[in-house]
């Protein structure tokens, strides 16, 4: 999430109300025309950050690996089109969580052999928060790479909400990454433990 998902409200609001219902892990993605940059981004992750280490959980930043290295963040995010993934975890260290937007059994096999400690596939649904998102894939993409690479963690992501989610979790994903469905939530401590419901009542195959 960024600050433009915000839909009117205070970001860090929402974020400390997802981190009191129990996210397991944060990811800033400050995308966009009115996106922050500078001086300013770097203060809103600092903020952030600190919200995550209050409740322990890990801070992860989308593709600005200069800003992750700066500021101490947990982790890093890359897509198939930013930084290649192998130069990102020699920069970052290997005691960093590194993820990595796939779409691919194939991109899915080079996340790995680079160092990914997780994979983002998507969209699994349609999606309004991100401009050059792909086509939807649905589901069997995930079930393609599950089967490729079990131990692998796979994040669903796009359009995910808790109604949808169970069916995610069953072909594979062990997480899923949500963007309008909590931050446009009204209660947001509420909608998290309705993802936690759908994780429970979906046992992966
Ligand atoms: N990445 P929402 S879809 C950030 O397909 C992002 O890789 C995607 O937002 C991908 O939960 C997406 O509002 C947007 O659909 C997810």
């Amino acid at each position: 999430m960024g600050t433009t998902n915000a839909v009117g409200r205070d970001p860090l609001v929402i974020l400390e109300e997802a981190l009191i219902g129990g996210i397991s892990h944060f990811q800033l993605r400050e995308k966009g025309t009115a996106a922050l940059t500078g001086k300013e981004l770097k203060t809103f992750a600092l903020a952030c950050q600190k919200l995550c280490r209050r409740h322990r959980v890990p801070f992860i930043i989308n593709d600005d690996v200069e800003l992750a290295c700066a500021i101490d963040a947990d982790g890093v995010h890359v897509g198939q089109e930013d930084l290649d993934c192998a130069s990102v975890q020699s920069r970052i260290g290997k005691d960093k969580i590194l993820g990595v937007s796939v779409h691919s059994v194939e991109e899915a096999k080079r996340a790995v052999a680079d160092g990914a400690d997780y994979v983002g596939m998507g969209p699994v649904y349609g999606t309004r928060s991100k401009d050059d998102a792909k086509p939807p894939a649905g589901i069997v993409g995930i079930v393609a790479v599950k089967k490729a690479f079990p131990a692998l963690s796979i994040v669903g992501i796009g359009g995910i909400k808790p109604e949808n989610a169970s069916a995610v979790y069953q072909a594979g994903a062990e997480s899923v990454a949500v963007i309008s469905s909590l931050a446009g939530a009204e209660d947001v401590r509420g909608q998290v433990n309705l993802f936690k419901e759908a994780y429970k009542g979906a046992p992966q195959l």
